[in-house]
């Protein structure tokens, strides 16, 4: 991720009515290790109710899909992933499968994320841990999918943590079709998504007691400094905020102006200004409810087969053939 991509970004984003920047130049190595402090919080409640859902139901996600291969979008360190790996390797050694995969010969995982260095020291991980499995790791945006390996018909692609929460309306479309388009008919995707519940509990999972997720917000300011030698940004002269949108059924983040901001980038040949009060939005996270979701894969050319939530039906994944 170049300071030319950032910079087209800015341009973008900030002189729009609000001016917002994409969520993912949070992503820099401080801001990927505050992400895993996020998922440990007592008030972040997705990462274990997602992974809730994945010990309950990995073996039924393998069995159901029929997958050999599992590829997933955003991965990351896999952490989650491990239960339903499990599932594969093992629904494999039991020879209870029919088919390629049966032997365990074949089975594949392709993990695909930005960060490269995470990417490929979590792949050689995985071969030790799982060494019936051919390990691919792809550096990969969800913007362009590469084609997929692994047999058409027996894939499994995953796309956890709510990150589909983070698009917005037409964004998610264009996401769905591509993710569509690069999977065969009788593949399934793997769908997280958080669910819609009480307003504060949903603010409070974005601004939390410790304040961690301010300094993952604030973050941000950080990496656009140094990455396009900004001047005048600072990130004293914000102040992170989380709103819920009823309407939009979404939690917004944004960086609230503590006082006048005037921000020159080089790169851009221009100056940024941000009234004091005025804020730069930062992220959505889009909850959703069930139906909506399965109508929406359904318009996408999806069946939704099975959607599973966790005990305090708080996030929910959702299965969906191609
Ligand atoms: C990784 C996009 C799913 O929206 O909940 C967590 C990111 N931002 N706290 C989310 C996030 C602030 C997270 N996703």
């Amino acid at each position: 991720m170049s300071r030319a991509e950032l910079e087209a970004d800015l341009r973008e984003g900030l002189w729009r009515d609000p001016p917002r920047l994409p969520p993912r130049w949070f992503y820099d190595e401080r801001g990927s290790r505050l992400f895993d402090d996020i998922t440990r919080l007592p008030e972040y409640y997705p990462t274990r109710a997602e992974a809730e859902i994945l010990a309950a139901r990995s073996p039924e996600i393998v069995r159901v899909s029929g997958a050999t291969s599992v590829h997933e979008l955003g991965a990351g360190m896999s952490t989650k992933t491990r239960v339903l790996l499990d599932a594969l390797t093992s629904a494999a050694g039991t020879g209870a499968d029919d088919g390629a995969g049966s032997d365990g010969e074949g089975l594949l995982f392709a993990p695909l994320d930005i960060s490269r260095e995470v990417l490929l020291e979590s792949a050689e991980e995985l071969r030790r841990e799982y060494p019936m499995l051919t390990v691919e790791p792809a550096v990969s945006d969800f913007h362009d999918l590469p084609p997929l390996a692994g047999e058409p018909g027996r894939r499994l692609l995953l796309f956890l943590g709510g990150t589909i929460g983070n698009f917005e309306e037409a964004e998610r479309a264009a996401f769905l079709d591509r993710v569509r388009s690069a999977l065969s008919p009788g593949d399934h995707l793997l769908l997280g998504a958080d669910l819609v519940k009480d307003p504060a509990r949903l603010v409070a999972a974005y601004d939390d007691a410790a304040g961690v997720t301010a300094d993952f917000d604030l973050n941000l300011i950080d990496v656009v400094r140094r990455t396009t030698a900004a001047e005048g940004l600072r990130r004293e002269d914000f102040a992170h905020q989380a709103v819920w949108d009823e309407d939009a059924s979404r939690v917004e983040m944004r960086l609230v102006a503590r006082r006048d901001v005037a921000a020159t980038f080089p790169g851009l040949g221009r100056t940024w200004r941000l009234a004091q009060g005025d804020h730069l939005r930062t992220e959505i996270s889009r909850k959703f409810r069930l139906d909506e979701l399965r109508d929406a894969l359904a318009q996408h050319a999806f069946d939704p087969v099975e959607s599973w939530t966790d005990e305090a039906e708080d996030f929910s994944l959702t299965l969906a053939r191609a």
